[in-house]
């Protein structure tokens, strides 16, 4: 049955009140005179009696991990902590902590976010395919941040890497790129829900 469903049942008989478990919500409390305290507890009603019951659920909030690798293969001294991440959403404030390798796990709201962190001089940084998308309730995810340090010009090449120019160091470039990403990520989404809305 649905929310604010009315059953009748037989009279004097028990019937045991529960519910299926909805995906990242966890089950509360259910409250009313005369119903069970528990999920599946039973409530036996006499004749032309009845009985109200309110089942209260709690949604789970999307839990992130974000791990940090630094890959210190040419002359790099640089290690995880060195770096800043930057969590940001559709909702939450942006969330900003150092990176470490052994995982950051932070609670964000449900909806689009993406991982980004500050350029520093001399590294390359990928992302792996967590580090942007949408999150539901209840979900868990792992986005890992890695840099390479650049070879330096001049230098052999020790992994075959593409030699960069010059480095880049800008907050605030990296921030516009970031603040754009989301954007983009927010965008898709509420035309996405309209969608859903419009087909619904
Ligand atoms: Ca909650
Ligand atoms: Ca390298």
């Amino acid at each position: 049955m649905n929310h604010g469903q009315t059953l009748e049942v037989d009279a004097n008989t028990p019937y045991a009140l529960d519910e299926a478990g909805l995906f990242g919500y966890d089950f509360v409390s259910i409250t009313g005179e005369g119903c069970p305290e528990v999920l599946g507890g039973a409530a036996v009603l006499n004749e032309g009696e009845s009985l109200t019951c309110t089942i209260t659920n709690d949604d789970i909030a999307p839990k992130l991990t974000v791990i940090k690798r630094v890959v210190n293969n040419s002359t790099g001294t640089k290690a995880a902590g060195d770096f800043t991440i930057f969590v940001t959403g559709d909702i939450l404030p942006d969330l900003s902590f150092p990176g470490d390798e052994n995982g950051t796990t932070v609670t964000i709201d449900a909806g689009p976010y993406a991982v980004g962190e500050v350029l520093v001089a001399g590294y390359t940084v990928s992302y792996s395919a967590d580090c942007i998308g949408v999150i539901g309730v209840g979900e868990e995810k792992t986005c890992t941040v890695t840099n390479n340090d650049q070879d330096v010009l001049g230098e052999d090449t020790e992994d075959g890497e593409v030699l960069g120019a010059t480095p880049q160091t800008g907050i605030s470039l990296i921030n516009l790129l970031f603040a754009a990403l989301a954007f983009e990520v927010g965008l898709y989404l509420r035309r996405r829900t309209k969608l859903l809305k419009l087909i619904n």
